[in-house]
């Protein structure tokens, strides 16, 4: 299995996360990656790829123009202002006011957020490029006949929308890496969102459309972040109506559960037969996840590893969360063994 990925995302590591009324070091951070190198060196999974270099057109083609050049633009426009922080808005278009677009930054940034926990600085631009030129490279490898790839993007991207970031997303790798499969000439396409959380960017990029099927296991948005969607009543709309799956689950859910729910949604994937599988891998289900509540152990991620190429599909594993640093490099390898182990070659 070929491995894409770039020392470009250590531009991306913002002083503070709002976390508690706090600010903290956050979660989502550049060590994230080294464990994952660490451990992915040890099991041997060493043919690594650099990614090609980013071009607009990867972003654009699930994102607006208008959301990509504020991305691009943001921090100069804010340092432009004399603000001495990260990018961090503090008001937003709520209920009942209006949806226009604001020409200050500080009105653009509260346009474009989702969550506040997000911090846009210095180097976010350079490395969500990179993390989604990662997921494009990789998904190619995967059109080219390799039965599988793994694309270790960070930051991540399942929580970003066509015009919208936050949950420590920019660009959304995923999304992009599905609608590129598209492009090559797939005709239909899942997306399976294993990360604790639910992957509101790929489903809203997604909800009209009945090509791309997206699949979502996740803690239930009465009690989990984005807490705003991913309920069991969201089936998608439009051409998209019943493409969209999700799974919402409560705390202290466990193998039992989670991988029951995984197994229902195999066999709804069989029942889609996409030409292929993009799955959202966020190792945040661990049960020593700082910022989650289900209860993975390491050896689950290798079960259900294994599960997911018994699918029998050209899968394209794309990086996601996790936030037990020092265990997020093993779960993420034992996936990809698992996955190895049952002939995912
Ligand atoms: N009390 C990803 O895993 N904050 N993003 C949660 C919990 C945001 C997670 C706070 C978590 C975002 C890609
Ligand atoms: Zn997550």
């Amino acid at each position: 299995m070929k491995i894409v990925r770039s020392e470009d995302h250590r531009a991306h590591f913002p002083e503070g996360e709002l976390y508690g009324g706090k600010f903290v070091r956050p979660f989502e951070c550049p060590e994230r990656w080294d464990y994952v190198v660490q451990s992915l060196d040890h099991a041997g999974l060493t043919d690594v790829v650099a990614p090609e270099p980013f071009d607009r057109a990867i972003a654009l083609a699930v994102h607006d123009a208008t959301y990509v050049d504020f991305l691009e633009t943001a921090w100069d426009e804010w340092v432009a202002e004399g603000f001495e922080g990260e990018v961090l808005p503090t008001v937003f278009p709520a209920r009942r006011m209006t949806a226009r677009r604001p020409t200050h930054i500080e009105g653009k940034a509260g346009y474009h957020a989702l969550a506040l926990e997000t911090s846009i600085t210095a180097g976010t631009w350079q490395a969500a490029t990179a993390s989604a030129a990662i997921a494009e490279t990789a998904r190619g490898i995967v059109s080219g006949g390799a039965r599988s790839a793994f694309a270790l993007c960070r930051p991540p991207g399942h929580h970003a929308a066509h015009d919208m970031y936050g949950g420590y997303c920019f660009l959304n790798n995923a999304a992009i890496a599905a609608e590129g499969f598209r492009r090559a000439g797939a005709d239909k396409v899942t997306v399976l969102d294993v990360d604790f959380h639910h992957g509101n960017g790929t489903q809203d990029i997604f909800y009209e459309r009945g090509d791309v099927q997206f699949i979502s296991l996740h803690g239930q948005p009465e009690d989990a972040f984005p807490h705003f969607l991913g309920y069991a009543d969201e089936k998608g709309a439009a051409a998209g109506e019943g493409s969209t799956l999700n799974y919402p689950l409560p705390p202290g859910t466990d193998f039992d559960t989670w991988g029951a729910a995984l197994k229902d949604a195999l066999g709804e994937i069989a029942t889609f037969a996409p030409d292929a599988l993009v799955v959202s891998l966020g190792v945040d289900t661990f049960e020593k996840d700082p910022i989650s509540f289900f209860k993975l152990v390491s050896d689950d991620f290798r079960t259900y590893g294994g599960w997911i190429a018994d699918a029998g599909l050209p899968t394209l594993f794309v990086m996601e969360g996790g936030y037990a640093v020092e265990e997020i490099g093993i779960n993420t390898v034992n996936v990809l063994t698992g996955f190895l182990q049952n002939g995912g070659g």
